[in-house]
């Protein structure tokens, strides 16, 4: 890890400048406030920043960006900073401020009739589903993270998660967008539209741009009827081809009933039963796959459950589910969810691990799991190989836990070697080496192999058109 200097202070016109326009809340410069936003959630990087900037609102941000911009200060956009690229992490230099969005968190207008909610970045992506459900609908992007990462955070990384294989990821659930340009200038695409081609969608070049093209500050997200009815089974299944036999058989039988497909390998679920209290293995054995599946339907009477009890009969039958527990209560349905949604706690709790968050097309995920698995345990002897995730997008973790009782820091020190064992397998596969996560800091050194040439040179035109003087997010995405 590269040394931390001590943050060069803030110039003092800057500094007395921004405590104007932001008023005491709006500026921390205490290193022990600061110091929670300086690392990220994996502890792969520690950074330095002279203060974290956290406007109040819109105006407030536009005033501090363009002050920021006139003393040619580095801004990193921060959310709910659970990044798994290290994304929101300012440097080691001290130069770059991290700009929070975590109090521009007002839910500005909800509408059951259009399904849409117009909410600000900073607004926890949890309290936005509960927003939806308090006027009877769903917003329904899901994941791990979802009591702290923000809405500014998922859309800026477009993220996933385990409802995408039914409702799309972030991009398909914004509709417009509010953002404020490294200058300081104001865009309103807060439009509730489903059809407005008008132009450059901008829109959809801020989602996933991680930061890097200036700041998200609100968005009018889509809205969704709710579930009336859910059903949720753990399966154990013979082997990873099975797991995909299943996904075929619920998706052919009713595609719009799946609400998330995760596959889970056995290593993985034991680490869950070993280390977060309370969750237990549903079914009677032990086996090296499982899948859980998320039946959900807006329909009261959907038949979901002997939807479910006969596509697992004829799977069963075919030898390629061996066993399966159906959640018989909303608390069961919750804790078999709680067996996958602990997967990245469990894995940290374990040890060093190196994440691989990468996607294939649906049908080489088989192939996929099975071939980096072998190469894995083969570069690393001793290595557990952890695939697990959202099977029905073709994105699986293709994580690597240390062996037991290693050292850590030595098994660290071959992350690169690993994640370029995974990432040639999925390149002959048509795949992709950032699926979900991003590119953040981590992955900027794979860009140029898998982005180069012409894709990567675009990028590079938009950022300077957008950024002339590369202070939003540096070092992160572009090489
Ligand atoms: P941050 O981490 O704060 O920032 C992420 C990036 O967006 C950074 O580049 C930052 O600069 C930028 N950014 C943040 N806010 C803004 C803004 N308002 N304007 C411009 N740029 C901004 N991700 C998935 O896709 N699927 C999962 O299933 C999933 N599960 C997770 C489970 C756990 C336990 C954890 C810790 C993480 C998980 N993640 C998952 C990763 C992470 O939660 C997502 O990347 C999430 O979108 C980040 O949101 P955040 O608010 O924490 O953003
Ligand atoms: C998930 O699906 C997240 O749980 C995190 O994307 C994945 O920990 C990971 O590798
Ligand atoms: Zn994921």
């Amino acid at each position: 890890m590269p040394d931390t200097h001590a943050p060069a202070p803030l110039p003092a016109a800057l500094l007395s400048a921004l405590q104007a326009v932001l008023g005491p809340k709006g500026l921390l410069t205490d290193p022990g406030d600061i110091a929670p936003a300086l690392a990220d959630w994996r502890g792969l990087y520690q950074g330095a920043s002279p203060a974290i900037i956290r406007p109040g609102s819109t105006q407030e941000l536009a005033a501090a960006v363009r002050l920021c911009a006139r003393h040619e200060v580095a801004m990193v956009p921060q959310g709910g900073n659970t990044s798994m690229v290290g994304g929101a992490t300012p440097d080691e230099s001290g130069r770059q401020v991290v700009v929070s969005l975590a109090r521009l968190n007002r839910i500005r207008a909800i509408d059951p009739v259009d399904m849409t909610m117009t909410v600000e970045a900073g607004l926890v992506l949890k309290a936005a589903q509960d927003a939806a459900t308090g006027v009877d609908c769903l917003f329904p992007l899901s994941l791990g993270a979802e009591g702290t990462a923000t809405i500014g955070g998922v859309l800026s990384t477009n993220a996933g998660g385990n409802t995408t294989v039914r409702y799309g990821n972030a991009r398909e659930l914004m509709l417009g967008l509010e953002m404020v340009l490294p200058d300081g200038q104001v865009i309103d695409g807060l439009r509730a539209l489903r059809k407005d081609n008008t132009g450059y969608a901008l829109r959809h070049l801020f989602v996933g741009a991680e930061g890097t093209l200036g700041f998200i500050t609100a968005a009018v997200l889509r809205m969704f009827p709710r579930a009336r009815e859910n059903e949720v089974a753990f399966c154990a299944v013979r082997d990873e081809e099975a797991a995909l036999a299943l996904f075929r058989r619920f998706r052919d039988r009713d595609e719009g009933a799946v609400r998330a497909f995760e596959y889970l390998s056995g290593v993985g679920v034991d680490l869950a039963v070993k280390h977060i209290e309370g969750v237990t293995l549903p079914v009677s054995e032990r086996a090296d796959h499982y899948v859980l599946v998320d039946l959900a339907s807006s329909r009261p009477e959907a038949g979901l459950r002997p939807l479910a009890e006969a596509v697992l009969e004829e799977a069963l039958e075919a030898g390629e589910v061996l066993d399966a527990a159906i959640g018989e209560s909303e608390g069961q349905r919750a804790a078999l969810w709680r067996i996958r949604e602990e997967h990245p706690e469990a894995q940290k709790r374990e040890g060093a691990s190196v994440k691989n968050d990468v996607s294939v097309p649906v049908s080489r995920v088989p192939e996929m799991i099975r071939r980096c698995s072998a190469a894995l345990a083969a570069l690393i002897p001793g290595s557990r190989p952890v695939p697990f995730g959202h099977m029905g997008d073709g994105n699986i973790h293709m994580n690597l836990e240390q062996p037991e009782g290693g050292d850590p820091a030595a098994f660290l020190a071959r992350s690169h070697d690993i994640m370029d064992c995974v990432n040639e397998i999925v390149r002959e596969l048509g795949g992709s080496f950032s699926a979900e996560h991003g590119i953040g800091r981590l992955k900027t050194d794979m860009m140029e192999s898998w982005r180069g040439g012409a894709e990567l040179e675009a990028m590079r035109r938009i950022k300077a058109a957008l950024d002339p003087a590369g202070l939003m997010n540096p070092g992160k995405v572009l090489p």
